[in-house]
Parts: C-alpha cells; structure tokens; sequence
C-alpha cells in the first residue's frame, strides 16, 4: 500500500506520543512512514522528506514537537499539503512553549494545530482529510464515532445505576 501520511517528530525521544497517531492510522487502514527530522539539528533532511512528500504520494503530514517547536512551521513553508502540528509536552513548560509555537502561524502559511500530546487527534484529522476524497475511509470515520456514542450511553448507564444505589442506601 502507497504511504498517505508522513510523521514527523523532532527527536526520538517524541516516539512514545507520536507512536499514538501511527496507531490510530493503523486501525483506519491508512499507510504511513514515520521518522525524525528536526527543524533545528537537520534542516536539510527536513527540506528534503518535505519538498518530495508530494511526489511522493503523500495526502497529509503530521509533524510533532516540543519546546520551541518550529517543525510543523517549516513543513507548511515548504508544502502546500495540509500540515497537523502535534505539540510536544516534554519541557519545562510541560507544552505550552510547543503550543505557542505550533500554533501561531503568520497569516499566509496555516498548521492546523492540535492540543499538547494530541498525536490522536491529529492522526483522525489525517483520516478525516484523506477521506474527503475517500467513500470507504469515511464510512470508517462514522463507524467509530457510532462506537464512541455508544461507549458514552454504556458510561451514562453505569453512571446513572451507581447514583441510584447511592441514593437507594
Ligand atoms: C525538539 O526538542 C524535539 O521535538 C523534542 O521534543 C525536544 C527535545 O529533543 P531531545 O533533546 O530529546 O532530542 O526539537
């Protein structure tokens, strides 16, 4: 299967969280190739996976990280391919100084930016961006969502019986 989405972290030790999002593309039957590439130590490696990814086949990249995150910034400078900023938690300032810095994009150049450690939710937003031009992928998209509404009535149910045995005695 041809790749569809590129991930991208600053460092391996980002691993663990982005290893969320290769997951989740996993579980919809999306490609992907994930590596390291870092805005700041290998610009060059980044400019090179980057001014490629198109030709390449990929639809979407991911990139995640922390501190003063530039990646998803250079990404999007070099592609016009929707580019998800993953902000990293790692630091000091347990993200906030990644999220700053994902996020506040100059006008001209977007990074749709996802919460601190949201390698999940950027990896459904991938899914969700592929799948405009995919029937099958987002017949998957509304089958997992029929399974998260159903998991929240389980919680409402179990929630409810256990308030009424508090109220029962
Ligand atoms: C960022 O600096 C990386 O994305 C990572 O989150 C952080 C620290 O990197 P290491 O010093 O752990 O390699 O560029």
């Amino acid at each position: 299967m041809r790749e569809r989405v590129l991930i991208l972290m600053g460092s391996e030790s980002d691993e663990t969280v982005m290893a969320e999002a290769a997951k989740l593309l996993a579980k919809f039957g999306v490609a992907y190739r994930m590596t390291v590439a870092s805005a700041h130590r290998t610009p060059d490696r980044v400019e090179e996976l980057i001014g490629s990814a198109r030709a390449d086949g990929y639809g979407v990249i991911i990139a995640g990280a922390g501190m003063a995150a530039h990646l998803a910034g250079v990404c999007a400078g070099r592609t016009t391919l929707p580019v998800i900023g993953v902000p990293l938690s790692g630091s000091k300032l347990v993200g906030v100084d990644a999220l700053l810095a994902t996020v506040q994009m100059p006008p001209g150049i977007p990074v749709a930016t996802v919460g601190i450690d949201g390698a999940k939710n950027a990896a459904l937003l991938a899914v969700q961006i592929l799948a405009v031009g995919d029937p099958e992928l987002a017949r998957l998209l509304d089958d997992d969502r029929a399974v998260m509404a159903k998991r929240v009535e389980e919680m409402a149910q179990q929630v409810e019986a256990r308030s009424e045995r508090t109220l029962g005695g």
